[in-house]
C-alpha cells in the first residue's frame, strides 16, 4: 500500500479552496491518514524543495510556500503517488487539463495550488519532512470493502 505526501500551497488556503481540493482527494476512496495547518519553517521549506537548490526560481519558490499556511496531508492507497499526480495536473496550470485540480482552478506556474510527491521515494522523503510516525494513522474504514478489493 503506497503512501504520498500532499502540500495544499498558500494560494489555496488564501482562495478558500481547501475544501474542494480535500474533496476531490477524499472522494477517490483514498484515505487521509494524517493532515497538518502550519506555517512552514525556512528549513522544512528548503529541505523539501532540495532538489531544486540550483533552479533559478528557488528562492521564489520557499518564500512562497513560507508566505502563508498550508496544509499538509498524507494519503494512503494503492497506486496513490502516481493517482493523485494525475488528478493534480501539469504542473503549469495552463497545461493542466480541464478537470484537474491545477488545470480548474489554477492560472500561474507558481501559485499552482497543489504539491503531491513525484515518486514512491520522494514520498517516503517528504513525509518524514511534515510528519513524525506517530502522526499518521492507521485505521480502517468500513467502506473500504465498497472500494478496496
Ligand atoms: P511539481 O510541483 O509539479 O512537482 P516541480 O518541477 O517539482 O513541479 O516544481 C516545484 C514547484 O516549483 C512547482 O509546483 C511550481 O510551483 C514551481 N516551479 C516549477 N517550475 C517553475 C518555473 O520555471 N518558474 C517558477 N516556478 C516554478
Ligand atoms: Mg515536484
Amino acid at each position: 500500500m503506497e503512501q504520498t505526501l500532499i502540500l495544499l500551497k498558500p494560494d489555496t488556503i488564501q482562495r478558500s479552496l481547501s475544501g474542494q481540493i480535500i474533496n476531490r482527494l477524499e472522494q477517490t476512496g483514498y484515505k487521509i491518514i494524517g493532515m497538518k495547518f502550519m506555517k512552514l519553517p525556512m528549513d522544512k521549506a528548503n529541505e523539501h524543495y532540495n532538489e531544486h537548490k540550483n533552479k533559478p526560481f528557488f528562492n521564489d519558490l520557499v518564500s512562497f510556500i513560507t508566505s502563508s499556511p498550508i496544509i499538509a496531508i498524507a494519503i494512503e492507497g494503492p497506486n496513490c503517488v502516481e493517482k493523485i499526480r494525475s488528478l493534480m495536473g501539469k504542473t503549469n496550470p495552463t497545461d493542466a487539463a480541464p478537470g484537474t485540480i491545477r488545470g480548474d482552478f489554477g492560472m500561474s506556474l507558481s501559485m499552482n495550488l497543489i504539491h503531491g510527491s513525484d515518486s514512491v521515494e520522494s514520498a517516503n522523503r517528504e513525509l518524514k519532512i511534515f510528519f513524525d510516525d506517530n502522526e499518521l494513522y492507521s485505521y480502517n474504514k468500513n467502506i473500504d470493502e465498497w472500494i478496496l478489493e
